[in-house]
């Protein structure tokens, strides 16, 4: 036994005091088993073998539903080190305000000991690391979106290098729920949450937060993106990372159907992730990625055959739902947007009986599913999934993408002049709040890279290292800003969205190989309205010049609020950056 794992599992122990310790070891045996036992409790619901075969249902506490930054902290030495943009906390005083809550947290239950390899077992990209948990929710969802068990210690050997996870739902006190990170000593605390984000620490904690920590020390990038392989009717593959915030788009785009056009001209979509990419300079100086998780985490609503037929198809075996609606007629799961016809005879994500008729005191339906439930699906459900994903050296990327929701000012799609230009997009990232974290939906903030929220270190930094990360490449992914969520006057979508970002997509490659001219305008290149085939849609030539129209007087006001937004950063901000911003408000002169 690797007496790293061990010593950790013991001094955990000692502070949460479980009846008894379970090792991982990843056979289906012991996971039926928990099932079972997770099944007895209550804590997990069995559906209908036949319809949805090996899938549960899970219901959180209502108090915990979604991601809580304001209570997700940087724990280090120095305040510097988390910067600006991240909640911190001072290393030693951290654990010292944390250890009490984990005293005795475990009492009466279980640890459970994790073993986990983010990216596939002996890529050069993988790292493991090791949860212990009084959740088998959490076992369970772990043993789908990572590599689990005894097979992941024999990788590790007798090496101490592991990142420590500590989870304790304890009682799900909203007052004492904390998500704390340690990156100085490969260390997550997680407290008082059994939500998603909050508990799977492989996912947000470890393969973003820590991750990019270790990324900025070790020379790559952690990376809040989906990765994409686009098929070309000769058969070559391009592909295509996207960086979206939480609830913006990133596991649509990375299953997208083409429209019927293209899949006639032999076009294809596949999927490598759609979350998270680590990303590596390869031998031959490009960019190469991978997708360190084995399963999809997605957002349940609005997920159908028509929008994402793909993520559908994932979740109909071997699939968690957690707060979505129970439908009691044939013991399966519905959600808002899955189809026109909502069950009957149901319970809400709260527990309480529920059918679709029902309307609250204004008359808007009573919402059945949370708007941030999920799916926990395993990859290898994927009808699309990437012939490439379990390679271990990654896919080389030919384009990167930032976008976000902008009912307003960002147009659809544009590509930045070069390197340092496209980090510059990327840095002044904005777009509306979602559900996935606790807060006010709607409301427009900076996110940069859509990282302000996973970022482990000082985001001034992370623009270096994006910058100098350039530096290192011979052949760069050029960088486009895309917006699939711009509005028209009564707040409807004026862009189909959905497969129809095919036709983006397509202008891209055609960027990339240098196929179309763009025209150049104050904030980046746009494309020639011409060049956005919109054969077989129904919209116009003007909606198009619409939906690509700048306007300089938005863009002032938006320079602004970049300007704003940076001043926070100090020295911190690479004058690469700065330099960029003076350009783009001289252009808008
Ligand atoms: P996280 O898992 O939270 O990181 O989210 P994500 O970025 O993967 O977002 P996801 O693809 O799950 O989409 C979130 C919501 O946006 C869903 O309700 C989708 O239906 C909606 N959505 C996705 N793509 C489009 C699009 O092209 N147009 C419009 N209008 N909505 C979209
Ligand atoms: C997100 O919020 O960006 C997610 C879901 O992908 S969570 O795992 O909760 O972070
Ligand atoms: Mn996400």
């Amino acid at each position: 036994m690797n007496r790293f794992v061990e010593q950790f599992v013991k001094e955990s122990a000692e502070l949460t005091k479980p009846d008894k310790i379970v090792w991982i070891d990843g056979s289906e045996e012991q996971l039926a088993a928990l099932r079972k036992e997770a099944c007895d409790t209550g804590e997990i619901i069995k559906l209908n073998e036949e319809l949805l075969p090996g899938c549960y249902l899970h219901r959180t506490a209502v108090n915990d539903v979604a991601r809580v930054e304001h209570r997700t902290f940087i724990c280090t030495d120095k305040e510097e080190d988390a910067g600006p943009t991240n909640n911190w906390m001072e290393r030693k005083k951290a654990y010292e305000m944390l250890r009490p809550i984990f005293d005795g947290s475990m009492k009466g239950r279980t640890m459970y000991v994790i073993p986990y390899s983010m990216g596939a077992i002996g890529s050069p990209f993988s790292k493991i690391g090791i949860e212990l948990t009084d959740s088998i929710y959490v076992v369970l969802n772990m043993a789908i979106m990572t590599r689990i068990g005894n097979k992941v210690l024999e990788t590790l050997g007798d090496s101490g290098e592991f990142v420590r996870g500590l989870h304790s739902k304890a009682d799900i006190d909203e007052e004492k729920r904390y998500i704390c990170h340690f990156p100085e000593d490969n260390t997550i605390w997680s407290v008082n949450s059994g939500y998603g984000g909050n508990v799977l620490l492989g996912k947000k904690g470890f393969a973003l937060r820590i991750a990019s920590w270790q990324g900025r020390n070790e020379g790559w990038m952690a990376e809040h993106m989906l990765i994409l392989g686009l098929k070309k009717p000769n058969g070559e593959v391009k592909y295509i990372a996207a960086a979206f915030p939480s609830a913006c788009g990133k596991t649509n785009l990375a299953m997208l159907i083409p429209p019927k056009e293209y899949l006639d001209q032999g076009y294809e979509i596949f999927t490598v992730g759609d979350d998270i990419a680590w990303i590596r300079v390869g031998k031959d100086g490009r960019f190469y990625a991978i997708n360190p998780e084995n399963g999809f985490f997605g957002v349940a609503p609005g997920t159908n055959l028509k929008s994402n037929p793909n993520a559908l198809a994932s979740t109909r075996k071997n699939t968690i739902f957690t707060n979505v609606v129970h439908n009691l007629d044939n013991n399966t799961v519905w959600w808002e947007g899955l189809d026109k016809n909502p069950p009957k005879n149901a319970i809400d994500w709260k527990g309480n009986p529920w059918n679709g008729d029902m309307k609250d005191e204004n008359g808007n339906p009573v919402k059945g599913a949370h708007p941030n439930s999920r799916f926990t699906a395993p990859i290898a459900n994927c009808p699309c999934i990437s012939p490439e994903f379990e390679n271990p050296e990654g896919v080389p990327l030919d384009a990167i993408i930032f976008g976000g929701r902008r009912a307003k000012t960002a147009p659809l799609v544009y590509e930045a002049r070069d390197w340092a230009h496209g980090v510059f997009v990327g840095s002044i990232m904005a777009s509306e709040t979602t559900a996935a974290a606790s807060g006010a939906v709607g409301v427009v903030r900076r996110d940069p890279m859509a990282m302000l929220p996973f970022c482990g270190y000082h985001m001034g930094d992370y623009f270096a290292h994006w910058l100098e990360m350039g530096n290192k490449a011979e052949k760069l992914p050029k960088i486009f800003n895309v917006n699939w969520f711009r509005t028209d006057d009564n707040g409807n979508f004026i862009w189909p969205g959905f497969g129809e970002n095919m036709r983006v997509l397509d202008w891209i490659i055609k960027r990339c190989e240098g196929e179309v001219d763009a025209v150049d305008s104050p904030i980046g290149y746009l494309p020639k309205v011409d060049d956005i085939n919109i054969n077989g849609l129904d919209l116009s030539k003007e909606t198009i010049e619409e939906l690509l129209t700048v306007d300089n007087d938005t863009w002032a006001k938006e320079a602004e609020g970049i300007e704003e937004f940076y001043k926070k950063f100090g020295d911190k901000l690479p004058k690469e950056l700065k330099n960029q911003l003076e350009t783009l408000k001289n252009n808008l002169k």
